[in-house]
């Protein structure tokens, strides 16, 4: 398998921690998405939407980070990454799309370059932007993780599944953008609790082979 990732991809991420979960080896192709890589014809070929991550598994070209995760959970099947009930995966998967489909889209490049070059926002009405959203993100899954009764060890139990692959991208890029922390107590928990697995710290942005020395 090939992984078309970037270092600093929160999607990209939640892909690398799946691919770690299940034991998949993969192939790391960096498409840097400062330099535009994601627009060249020889990627655009792979996959026609300029934005990473894109999974290659023989023939196929796998798109979209949850999609590619739930290819794996049907591929692999272990260890499962979805509950056995339906009611608790319709709840790890909402959990999962409060940061996948709510919060992440709202500050990728592309809407980074708009706000900037388009509406003109300033360094810091950008920032704000970005609080803003990766920080409701965050709140949302807050509420549900601590009235969930299903919360455990991990948002859903205590095995690592889908939500806890989103919500640990979700909470490194709050970081990285300068958003407080502490209003997220069971978030932070489940977090620490999955940073002190390798499947998750090695899929960490500064552990990837496109990390910039000096970034
Ligand atoms: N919903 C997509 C998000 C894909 C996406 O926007 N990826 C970002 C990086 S995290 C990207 O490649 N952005 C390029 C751009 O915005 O120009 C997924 O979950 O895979």
């Amino acid at each position: 398998m090939k992984l078309f990732s970037y270092w600093r991809s929160l999607a990209s991420f939640r892909v690398r921690i799946a691919l770690n979960l299940k034991g998949v080896p993969c192939d790391i192709e960096t498409i840097d998405l400062l330099e535009g890589d994601q627009f060249r014809d020889s990627y655009l070929a792979v996959n026609p939407q300029p934005v990473v991550p894109t999974l290659v598994d023989g023939g196929t070209a796998l798109f979209q980070s949850l999609a590619i995760v739930e290819y794996l959970d049907e591929t692999c099947p272990e260890p499962p990454l979805l509950p056995a009930d339906p009611t608790g995966r319709a709840r790890v998967r909402g959990i999962a799309q409060i940061a996948s489909s709510d919060s992440h889209p709202l500050i990728v490049p592309r809407i980074r370059k708009y706000l900037t070059e388009d509406l003109e926002l300033s360094d810091e009405q950008l920032a704000a932007w970005i609080r803003n959203w990766m920080g409701a993100g965050l709140a949302a899954m807050e509420a549900h993780l601590a009235a969930g009764s299903d919360t455990g060890t991990f948002c859903h139990g205590d095995r690592p599944g889908l939500a806890d692959l989103c919500l640990v991208p979700q909470v490194v890029g709050s970081r990285m953008f300068g958003c407080r922390m502490d209003p997220y107590p069971t978030a932070m928990r489940v977090f620490e609790t999955c940073m002190a697995l390798d499947a998750f710290a090695d899929a960490h942005p500064t552990k990837q082979p496109d990390f910039p020395s000096d970034a």
